[in-house]
């Protein structure tokens, strides 16, 4: 396969005007009928014309009215033509009804519907689709449906037909078209400007109730985006459907975004509140999109964290303004590790923005969004709030209707506020995680911190430059006071010292306050030390990561040493379960343990082998001495945080549910199962309920639950998909390879549904010492289904690669059977580009 470089980026040869498509919609013979106008690129060096094409069935072609053979060639077509303005006229044949990568236009439950980002578009008629290519879009979509929506404004419909214009110009990647016979759940929205504008969520007749927590939370987004960035929307219409069939979470197709039904349909009844959160997030970040990525969008691929990095800050912002700061801080750390530090520390790191691919859907990536978000939060840490939001301003300025580049972001900040920020730019270009050693002085009453950083070699980049980080730091006084607030210090060299002045004693330092900068911090700590933060920090992350770090220190502990509890932590993290002044959603994340992974990782920095079933037993037991510990607490604690009131999805309500709920997993380890079971048997909403069924299975109390559970909900497809995944993920390691492959074989899976698949391979992919099981059973099963799934559905398949690539972190054998899988999957005749590009990275 071809690797593509971001250094040979040249223009696009030919420019578009306008595009008109005639769409007459038959489920395995639709005709596409494009009538597109060029015009050649003065800034071109070639006339070379090219058009992007994939699974399509030329029919005809003409230029300026005349019939034009073109010659069909590897991935398009190329053709003769004038050198002045033209009009390239082309009819197409595809099936959406078995196109089941689920890229172009598909059909899903009878519904016709599109995904064209990254490349879909070629897939549904000859275009020059890359993101450059920027045209407006006049659309025709004939069918039966009752339901036809594109981009855009509509202009008229009748029988049998509707019409849509799209004033803004956009790349084909967002293109989007839907047809069905959907239920609208309809609202309107007035804007600061007083434009009203009509909204809609279409979905399948079944789910017209589960609408209304998604529209509430698409009004919320257009609010904010005004009030925060000063951002308006700019269509008569906004149209969200929902897909159940889809590869991500949602897109963001210019005033017609698709969402995953997971992503978007939620009720009390059947959805968790974690849900809830994410939904109301996704809405946010897809309708975020229209200002940073649509309205500006990326020059090329390489570009992606430009439109995604900074949306998914938004997002979080959002979120944080919406219900709670420091939870959502610590909530996306949790995730920036388990996912982003995990792939910047393998065979498939790359940077934030890669400079090479082959296939651009495997950069849909931890690093590109989370890590990309990171960036933008750095960098307005260093400018400061005022500086930042001057230099969006000026961002959307200047850059409307482009398709911008990371030079060009970061030129709008350098211009606005007069940094250099050449060393800056580094965080786009090397990969790897930086470490952040610390020392610490004091003399005199001058207490210093030097600093050390380093990044560990990452595929084709084995040297790193120092970057910029930005370390907040603040100083607490033995008594527990603080007596130097946080003060953002700017770390620009390799090694680098600060001080900190007139101190009466040595204080004890709370660094990388908030998370300041996407870094692992190394730091000799004690376990007093750790207390001492996690009971008198006033920075609500650090004051967590202090409870984590005396958490990790001690099942390091048990588990290399067999060491018993740790009597430290128990007592501290009951202090903090005790403190009903601490928010309850706080409380609940310290009750958290490290993951199995994020253990195994721990293992590997400080120079051991990992064994996942080790892993897993000290986490077992810890949970245990836990529950025994806390047992006079915890049920006081599950009593007085049960929500009385009428479920609520909001912060406060599901921030009790979560501490009852981590009280009530607890209890469940030593009461046999009673509360979890009452709590199952009374539930009035997919938190308690789902709750209680994790609860009884931990007790190993859930044989009767899971089968009346499948009972209640076996017509609702998202809660079943929840039903799949908790039964693989809380079943004893040595069966989960067996319940995952039972489950595969259960009426109710198929691998065409890319949430199922997940719910069931992925969710034994996401379960350490299950998947890593010493026989390898866990590496043949999932191999056995990529393998299967790969012709379907390259995408999901590649994207799923990634459960393997932690496997240079354990022992001989279990890397040869890894590999094995590896190489019996890259075997395959006719195996994907996308599979094939992660296997081969991950192989190395
Ligand atoms: N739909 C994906 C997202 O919103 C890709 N743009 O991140
Ligand atoms: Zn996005």
């Amino acid at each position: 396969p071809q690797k593509i470089y971001l250094s040979d980026y040249q223009v696009p040869n030919y420019l578009v005007e306008d595009v008109h498509l005639t769409f007459r919609l038959a489920p395995e013979a639709t005709r596409v009928l494009s009538r597109i106008t060029f015009r050649p690129n003065p800034d071109a060096s070639s006339k070379d014309f090219f058009l992007h094409g994939e699974d399509l069935q030329l029919i005809s072609a003409k230029i300026d009215g005349a019939e034009v053979t073109p010659d069909l060639v590897v991935g398009g077509l190329t053709c003769a033509v004038p050198d002045a303005p033209f009009v390239w006229e082309a009819e197409v044949e595809i099936s959406p009804a078995t196109n089941t990568a689920l890229e172009g236009l598909y059909m899903s439950n009878g519904m016709y519907c599109t995904q064209c980002e990254a490349e879909g578009f070629r897939k549904i008629t000859y275009y020059p689709d890359r993101p450059d290519v920027m045209s407006v879009f006049t659309v025709r979509i004939e069918s039966d449906l009752p339901v036809l929506l594109s981009n855009g404004n509509p202009v008229t419909s009748g029988e049998g037909f509707a019409e849509w214009h799209d004033p803004w110009p956009k790349p084909a990647y967002l293109f989007a078209l839907v047809g069905g016979e959907l239920i609208n759940h309809p609202d309107t929205f007035t804007t600061k400007s007083g434009k009203e504008v009509e909204l809609n969520i279409y979905v399948r007749p079944g789910d017209e109730g589960k609408c209304a927590f998604g529209m509430e939370a698409l009004k919320k987004s257009m609010v904010w985006d005004e009030e925060v960035y000063g951002r308006e929307y700019d269509l008569d219409i906004f149209n969200i459907v929902a897909v159940d069939d889809f590869n991500m979470g949602a897109m963001e197709n210019k005033g017609l975004n698709i969402f995953n039904s997971s992503c978007v349909l939620a009720s009390a009844e059947t959805s968790t509140d974690m849900n809830f959160e994410r939904i109301e997030a996704i809405i946010a970040h897809e309708y975020f999109h229209n200002w940073t990525g649509n309205r500006i969008t990326c020059r090329d691929w390489f570009q992606l964290c430009l439109k995604e990095g900074l949306t998914v800050y938004r997002d979080a912002q959002f979120t944080a303004d919406m219900r709670s700061e420091p939870v959502k801080r610590i909530e996306d750390v949790i995730a920036l590790r388990a996912r982003q530090f995990r792939e910047d520390n393998g065979p498939l790191a790359h940077p934030v923005r890669p400079d090479s691919f082959v296939e651009i859907n495997n950069f849909y990536t931890a690093t590109v969004y989370e890590k990309g978000a990171e960036l933008i939060g750095m960098l307005k840490t260093l400018v400061g709030d005022a500086a930042y939001y001057k230099a969006l301003d000026l961002y959307f300025d200047r850059h409307d209707g482009d398709a911008a580049t990371i030079e060009d972001w970061l030129t709008v900040f350098e211009e606005s506020t007069g940094r250099d920020l050449s060393q800056f730019k580094r965080w786009y270009e090397q990969a790897g995680t930086p470490r952040l050693a610390v020392e610490e002085a004091y003399e005199d009453g001058t207490f210093t911190l030097t600093f050390k950083q380093s990044t560990p070699p990452t595929p084709g980049q084995d040297q790193k430059d120092p970057r910029v980080i930005p370390i907040a730091v603040g100083l607490l006084n033995p008594n527990g006071d603080e007596v130097v607030p946080t003060t953002v210090l700017e770390m620009t060299e390799a090694t680098q010292s600060f001080r900190f002045e007139g101190l009466t004693a040595r204080p004890t330092p709370s660094i990388l306050r908030s998370f300041s900068a996407p870094v692992i911090l190394e730091r000799a700590s004690s376990n007093a030390e750790r207390a001492f933060l996690l009971a008198h920090d006033t920075d609500p992350f650090n004051k967590w990561e202090a409870g984590r770090a005396l958490a990790r220190a001690g099942l390091v502990e048990m588990i290399l040493n067999g060491a018993a509890p740790d009597g430290a932590y128990l007592d501290a993290v009951l202090q903090v379960l005790r403190d009903d002044s601490l928010d309850p959603a706080f409380r609940a994340l310290a009750l958290g343990l490290p993951s199995q992974d994020d253990l195994a990782q721990t293992l590997v920095d400080q120079g051991h082998t990992p064994d996942p079933q080790a892993i897993y037993e000290a986490l077992e037991t810890l949970k245990m001495a836990m529950a025994t510990h806390m047992q006079d607490v915890l049920p006081r604690i599950y009593a007085q945080y049960q929500v009385t009131e009428a479920y609520q999805p909001d912060a406060a309500q599901s921030g009790a549910r979560s501490l009852a709920n981590a009280a009530l997993s607890l209890i469940s380890r030593v009461d046999g199962g009673t509360a979890a079971q009452a709590q199952y048997d009374s539930a009035d909403n997919m938190t308690q309920q789902l709750a209680g069924l994790a609860a009884l299975l931990t007790a190993g109390k859930g044989a009767q639950a899971v089968a009346t559970f499948y009972e209640q909900w076996k017509e609702d497809r998202l809660v079943i998909d929840k039903w799949f995944g908790l039964q693989i993920s809380l079943a004893d390691p040595a069966q989960a390879a067996e319940v995952a492959e039972q489950l595969t074989q259960h009426p109710d899976f198929t691998m065409k549904n890319p949430n199922r698949f997940r719910a069931t391979l992925g969710a034994l992919a996401m379960s350490p010492a299950g998947f890593h099981r010493a026989d390898g059973a866990g590496y043949k099963l999932l191999a056995d289904w990529l393998i299967k799934l790969d012709p379907l559905n390259p995408q999901t398949t590649a994207r799923m690669c990634s459960a393997f690539e932690t496997w240079k972190r354990y022992d001989s054998d279990r890397q040869a059977l890894i590999a094995a899988q590896l190489d019996r999957i890259l075997a395959q005749d006719g195996l994907s580009r996308d599979t094939t590009e992660m296997l081969t990275r991950i192989r190395g």
